[in-house]
């Protein structure tokens, strides 16, 4: 089967092109666009563990490593489509135009953080795996009744596709053609367990086959394979032919969450070689300077730009008014059961607060 679906790759791992394909997408701008988002967050990224680590914030996901499938896909997206991020895709959901500081306060355990700007499209990131693949397929399938272009990206790992939803999903999505991009970043592990115990297909792409959309495998730390792909699946939907799986074969380099510890099942000496081979940034960056057009003062000027933007938004993330421990409560169901009612009250009591 890996045959059928080999892996499209524009941009080797020294920053050589391999595919012509790129010609049309290749400006100096865009590049530019792809690697100071890269760089961006990152940067967030590593902040934020940081922030975890000094308890500034609760569990958090990392998602180093998958930046070029996170920057490429949500480049490729106009502004008023669908995003549906997991918990590890709020790298694309910031370059997409979500809060700093609402992401961050989500990490800090916070409803608030769920809303994005007004006018932006963004579900909250789904933390029960594979729950938003039907969501957005029917977000998807709505914008069509509506007559709009519209379409919707929905962002699961490979663990997710080996849950219920993934197929009724793709299903539903196949048989009333919804415009939905259903972008899978393969990064190989589910928490501890490899995808080679999870599943006995050579690939996730092929999974398309059974719904007879189109499926793509694609080198998932090449962002331009990643953009190119992602613009052809949305093209594809907004004109009425329906949904794709995308597979984007990659990586993380750290752990899980903050609560995980990956040495206890994977060989760090690997993960640090792979880091090294496949590092998204640093390809594009070889492919600027084999180009010429990488700037180490520009590069200055993008971290630095970048350092104060996230630390405005940790300054007003810890500025933000501290919550009511009774929410909690409230967003369980529509209209409290009495149960719900009486743990709020009960909950209360013991830490000597007053119910709303
Ligand atoms: C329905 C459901 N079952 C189990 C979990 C616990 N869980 C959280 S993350 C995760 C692994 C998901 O792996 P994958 O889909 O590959 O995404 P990744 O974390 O690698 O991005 C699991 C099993 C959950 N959140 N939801
Ligand atoms: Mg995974």
């Amino acid at each position: 089967m890996d045959n059928l679906f080999p892996i499209f790759q524009v941009m080797d791992q020294n920053g050589n092109i391999v595919s012509e394909e790129h010609k049309y997408l290749v400006t100096e701008e865009r590049v530019k666009k792809f690697f100071s988002e890269m760089i961006r967050i990152r940067m967030f990224d590593r902040k934020s563990i940081s922030l975890q680590r000094q308890g500034r914030i609760g569990t958090y996901a990392p998602f180093e490593g998958q930046e070029a499938s996170q920057v490429g896909t949500a480049l490729a997206l106009k502004s008023d489509d669908w995003m549906f991020p997991t918990y590890r895709d709020h790298g694309a959901a910031m370059v997409f135009g979500h809060s700093l500081r609402n992401i961050l306060l989500f990490w800090n355990g916070r409803n608030e953080g769920c809303v994005p700007p007004d006018g932006k499209k963004i579900f909250p990131p789904a933390i029960p795996i594979a729950t938003q693949i039907p969501h957005a397929a029917g977000a998807a399938f709505a914008e069509k009744q509506k007559g709009t272009k519209n379409a919707a990206i929905c962002y699961f790992g490979d663990g997710a596709t080996s849950e219920g939803d993934f197929h009724e999903g793709l299903n539903f999505a196949s048989v009333f053609k919804s415009p939905v991009v259903y972008f899978n970043q393969n990064n190989q592990y589910a928490i501890s367990v490899p995808i080679s115990k999870q599943m006995n297909s050579a690939t996730i792409a092929q999974k398309a086959i059974a719904y007879d959309i189109p499926g793509v495998r694609i080198d998932g730390n090449d962002v331009f394979a990643v953009y190119l792909e992602t613009e052809r699946a949305l093209e594809r939907a907004r004109t009425g032919e329906g949904p794709t799986l995308i597979e984007s074969v990659t990586w993380r380099y750290g752990a899980h969450t903050t609560a995980d510890d990956p040495t206890k099942y994977r060989d760090q000496g690997d993960s640090a070689v792979r880091r090294m081979e496949t590092d998204p940034l640093l390809r594009l960056e070889r492919w600027m300077k084999n180009e010429g057009i990488y700037d180490e003062a520009w590069v200055k000027d993008i971290e630095a730009k970048a350092s104060a933007e996230i630390d405005a938004a940790v300054q007003e993330m810890e500025d933000f008014p501290s919550a009511d421990p009774a929410v909690i409560f409230d967003y369980v169901f529509e209209k409290p059961t009495w149960t719900i009612e009486k743990q709020k009250r009960e909950y209360l009591e013991l830490i000597g607060g007053e119910a709303k």
